[in-house]
C-alpha cells in the first residue's frame, strides 16, 4: 500500500526532497536584476512613427518583456490629448499614446507591468510631480555618505581626473532603465554636502558623460553646489551672493554647464546647514542665496532646489527652527526656486509627524525630500519597507486649505500654483550587485519611484506589485494562487507590518533619536559626551526623568505645535486627541499615565518594545517557510540579514527599556520578557560592532 511505503524514514525523504526540488530548480540570483526580470516572453509587432532613440527604448523593452499574446500588435503613438500631461500616457490593449516619447517609454514599462501582474491595459496615467528626482549623497572619492550598498556608481577615488570606462556606461544606462522603469526623470549626482570641485572642467566633463548615458531614459542631471565655490575655485575672495564678481562667477559656470549639457536639470543647495556655507556668512538671507542662483539658471530653464534642513544648537527645539527661518521669506523666492522639506521636521526619523512647513508656505514652491537610504532605519540590515511611512506622509492632512490638504496636495502643483513641481528621494544605490545592500531595500527604490509618479498610490498595492515583479519565478504565476497564497500574502504582509515593527522595538509612542552617536544605527538613549553639541544627543529629544519622559512641544512648552494649522496644532496641542504614534513628540508625561490601552506609559513603552521585537522573530519564522519560493542565494542572505535585526532589535529594547528604568523605577509588567544584555555593558559598546565604543566619536 502506498501509505506504507512513506512511511518513517522513506517518508521523511520524501517530505524533505518535496520541499527542496522547488528551490534546487531556482538559479542563484544576486539580485542585480531588480524588478526588471522577462522570463518567458513573446514576440510582438510594434509599429511607431517616433524614431527617437527614446522610441527606441520603448520598443525594445515591449520586444524583450512581452507578455501578451504571440504575435500581436502594438502601435505606438506621439501625439497629443487633452488628457495627457507632461510626459504620462493613455494605454489601450492595442496602443500607447504620449505627447513625448519618454511618455511612450513609461507607458511602455507601465503596459509590460499590467502585463505581469495582471492588471487592466486601459488607463491614462499622469505624473504627479514634473520632476521625481533621485539625490545621491555621492562624494567624489567614491564613499556615500549614509550609503549601505556599496561605492558610489558615478565617482571613484581617482589621482588625476576622472575617468569614464565602458563598464561605467553600461551600468549607468541599468541604472537609467530601472529608473524610467518607475518614472524616475533626475538625479543629483553628488553628495548636498558637496565639494567645490563638482564643477571644475574635469568633473563637470564626467557629469556630461553621464547626462549623455542618462538622457535617452528622459533623466536629467542635476548637481549639489557647494555655496563657496567661487572662492574655492574661482580663487575669489568672497561668495557673497549680492556682490557682482560673484555673481559673475556663477553665471559663467551656468554658461558653461549649458553648453556641454543643454538639458541640465539645477541645483541642489544645503546652506548654512551643519557646517555647510551659505549667505548667511556674508550677513545676507536664504532669498539672497537662493534668487541669485535662480537668476542665473533661469535663461536656461534650470530650477533651484534650496533645502529648508537647517537648525543650530543654541535652539531649545531643533523641530521648530526650519519654520522659523523659512516661513518670513514666503513668496519672496524666484519661480524657479523650491524650497526642499524632508517629510518631517527633525530628520527622516522612524517617525515623525510632517514638517509643519508643508501647506504654510503658501506663495513658494515645495517639494518633499523623502530618505530611501535606511539611515536611521536599521541600514542595509534590517527590513523594513517605506512604503507605509511615505503614503502616511503624503496622506498627512495640513488642512493649510480646509479639510484634505494632504502634503502630497501642498506639493503637487494642485492646491498652490507652482511654476515647478518636485519630489526628492535620498538614493539607496551603489556599487552592490543587488544595487541597494539588500533585495528588500529594492523595494523602496521602486515604491519611491511609483509614489513620485503617482503619489495617490497606496504601500499595499506597491508592495503587491513589487513581489509579484521580483519574485515571482515565472511571471505566469503571479496568478497562480499557490504562489499568491504561499508567498505573495506572507511577504507582503510581512513588509507592510516591517516599519511599525522597527517603529515599536526603536522607539515607539513618539520617542525619535535615541541613537548611539553618529553612526544612527544602535540604541543610545544615554549618549551625551560633554563634547558633543546637545541637539546631536538623545537626552535632548526623549527628556526622560522621574517626572516622565517625552518632549513638550504643547503651547504650554516649546509651542512648536503652533507652527500648525489650528485644526491640526489643536488635536497635537491636546492629550485627549493627539495620536497615540505621536505622543511623545509632543507631550511629558508621568510614567504612570494612562494611555488609551488602559496600560500605564511605562507599562506600553515595555509592551511596545516586547511587540517590536516579536514582530522580527515571527518575519524570521514566516521567511524560514518560504526557502521552496525563493533561489537560495536571495533566501539566505535575506534569512541571515533577519536573524541580525533580531539581535539588534533585543539589544535595542533591552538598552532603552533598562535605561528608562533607571527613571521610572518600574517593575517590567507581565508578557515583557527579562532584558538579556545589563545597561552597563550596553554603554560601554558600540551598538553597530557589539565591541567596546571607541573614545572619539562624532554626533547628529
Ligand atoms: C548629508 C543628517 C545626516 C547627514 C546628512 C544630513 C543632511 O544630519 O546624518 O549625514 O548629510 O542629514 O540631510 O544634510
Amino acid at each position: 500500500m502506498v501509505i506504507k511505503i512513506f512511511t518513517g524514514t522513506s517518508a521523511f525523504l520524501f517530505f524533505l526532497l518535496a520541499l527542496l526540488l522547488p528551490a534546487a530548480r531556482l538559479k542563484a540570483d544576486d539580485g542585480h536584476g531588480l524588478w526588471l526580470r522577462n522570463n518567458k516572453t513573446n514576440p510582438v509587432i510594434i509599429s511607431c512613427s517616433d524614431k527617437s532613440a527614446t522610441a527606441m527604448l520603448a520598443i525594445e523593452e515591449l520586444k524583450d518583456g512581452w507578455m501578451g499574446k504571440a504575435g500581436a500588435k502594438m502601435l505606438l503613438i506621439v501625439k497629443f490629448d487633452q488628457s495627457i500631461k507632461g510626459d504620462g500616457y493613455i494605454l489601450k490593449p492595442q496602443s500607447i499614446q504620449a505627447a513625448t516619447p519618454v511618455g511612450l517609454l513609461y507607458g511602455a514599462f507601465d503596459y509590460l507591468r499590467r502585463q505581469k501582474v495582471g492588471e487592466d491595459l486601459h488607463v491614462t496615467s499622469n505624473p504627479s510631480y514634473q520632476r521625481r528626482i533621485l539625490n545621491h549623497w555621492d562624494n567624489l572619492n567614491g564613499t556615500i555618505e549614509r550609503g549601505y550598498a556599496g561605492s558610489s556608481i558615478f565617482w571613484r577615488n581617482e589621482k588625476q581626473a576622472p575617468t569614464v570606462t565602458e563598464a561605467d556606461r553600461k551600468l549607468w544606462r541599468e541604472y537609467a532603465r530601472a529608473n524610467a522603469s518607475v518614472g524616475i526623470n533626475g538625479a543629483v549626482l553628488n553628495n548636498v554636502n558637496a565639494s567645490p570641485i563638482i564643477l571644475s572642467d574635469d568633473y563637470l566633463n564626467k557629469v556630461k558623460e553621464v547626462a549623455d548615458v542618462l538622457r535617452p531614459y528622459g533623466m536629467r542631471v542635476y548637481l549639489s553646489v557647494n555655496f563657496a565655490s567661487p572662492m574655492v575655485l574661482g580663487k575669489l575672495a568672497t561668495a557673497d551672493p549680492l556682490a557682482p564678481g560673484v555673481i559673475n562667477w556663477w553665471k559663467d559656470k551656468a554658461n558653461e554647464i549649458y553648453k556641454a549639457i543643454p538639458d541640465f536639470g539645477g541645483f541642489l543647495v544645503k546652506a548654512n546647514s551643519e557646517g555647510q556655507p551659505g549667505p548667511q556668512d556674508y550677513k545676507r538671507t536664504h532669498v539672497d542665496g537662493a534668487n541669485m542662483l535662480a537668476d542665473v539658471l533661469q535663461p536656461h530653464g534650470g530650477i533651484v532646489m534650496w533645502r529648508a534642513f537647517v537648525y543650530s544648537a543654541s535652539d531649545k527645539d531643533r523641530a521648530k527652527q526650519a519654520y522659523e527661518e523659512f516661513m518670513p521669506f514666503d513668496g519672496r523666492f524666484r519661480d524657479n526656486v523650491i524650497i526642499q522639506v524632508k517629510n518631517g521636521p527633525i530628520d527622516f526619523q522612524p517617525r515623525e509627524p510632517f514638517s509643519p512647513l508643508f501647506g504654510a508656505m503658501k506663495k513658494t514652491s515645495v517639494m518633499p525630500e523623502f530618505q530611501i537610504t535606511k539611515e536611521y532605519l536599521g541600514e542595509n540590515i534590517h527590513l523594513v519597507y517605506l512604503g507605509t511611512l511615505w503614503e502616511e506622509a503624503l496622506k498627512s492632512d495640513t488642512y493649510q486649505q480646509g479639510k484634505g490638504s494632504t502634503v502630497a496636495r501642498c506639493t503637487d502643483g494642485s492646491l498652490y500654483p507652482q511654476q515647478y513641481t518636485a519630489i526628492a528621494g535620498v538614493a539607496n544605490i551603489g556599487l552592490d550587485a543587488n544595487w541597494c545592500g539588500s533585495n528588500f531595500d529594492q523595494a523602496n527604490w521602486y515604491a519611491y519611484g511609483r509614489l513620485a509618479w503617482d503619489n495617490q498610490l497606496t504601500a499595499t498595492q506597491i508592495a503587491d506589485e513589487w513581489v509579484k515583479l521580483t519574485f515571482s519565478p515565472d511571471q505566469t504565476t503571479a496568478g497562480d494562487s499557490k504562489w499568491q497564497n504561499g508567498f505573495l500574502k506572507p511577504v507582503t504582509a510581512m513588509m507592510m507590518k516591517s516599519r511599525e515593527a522597527m517603529v515599536n522595538y526603536e522607539m515607539p509612542l513618539g520617542l525619535h533619536h535615541i541613537f548611539a552617536a553618529d553612526r544612527h544605527y544602535g540604541p543610545g538613549p544615554w549618549y551625551a559626551p560633554k563634547k558633543v553639541r546637545v541637539d546631536w544627543t538623545p537626552p535632548y529629544y526623549h527628556k526622560a526623568g522621574a517626572d516622565g519622559i517625552g518632549f513638550d512641544r504643547t503651547s504650554k512648552g516649546t509651542a512648536a505645535v503652533n507652527q500648525y494649522q489650528q485644526t491640526v496644532a489643536d488635536e497635537f496641542d491636546n492629550l485627549k486627541t493627539c495620536p497615540e504614534k505621536y505622543l511623545l513628540w509632543f507631550h511629558h508625561l508621568p510614567w504612570t499615565y494612562q494611555v488609551a490601552s488602559g496600560r500605564t506609559l511605562w507599562d506600553e513603552i515595555c509592551y511596545r518594545y516586547q511587540d517590536g521585537l516579536q514582530s522580527v522573530k515571527e518575519f524570521q519564522k514566516t521567511w524560514d517557510s518560504l526557502r521552496p519560493f525563493v533561489d537560495e542565494q536571495r533566501f539566505e542572505e535575506v534569512q541571515s540579514k533577519l536573524q541580525r535585526q533580531y539581535h539588534d532589535a533585543q539589544v535595542y529594547k533591552d538598552g532603552c527599556l533598562l535605561y528608562f528604568q533607571t527613571f521610572s523605577k518600574m517593575p517590567f509588567p507581565p508578557g515583557c520578557e527579562k532584558p538579556i544584555y545589563t545597561l552597563d555593558y550596553l554603554e560601554s559598546i558600540d551598538p553597530f560592532t557589539m565591541e567596546k565604543f571607541p573614545a572619539s566619536n562624532g554626533g547628529q
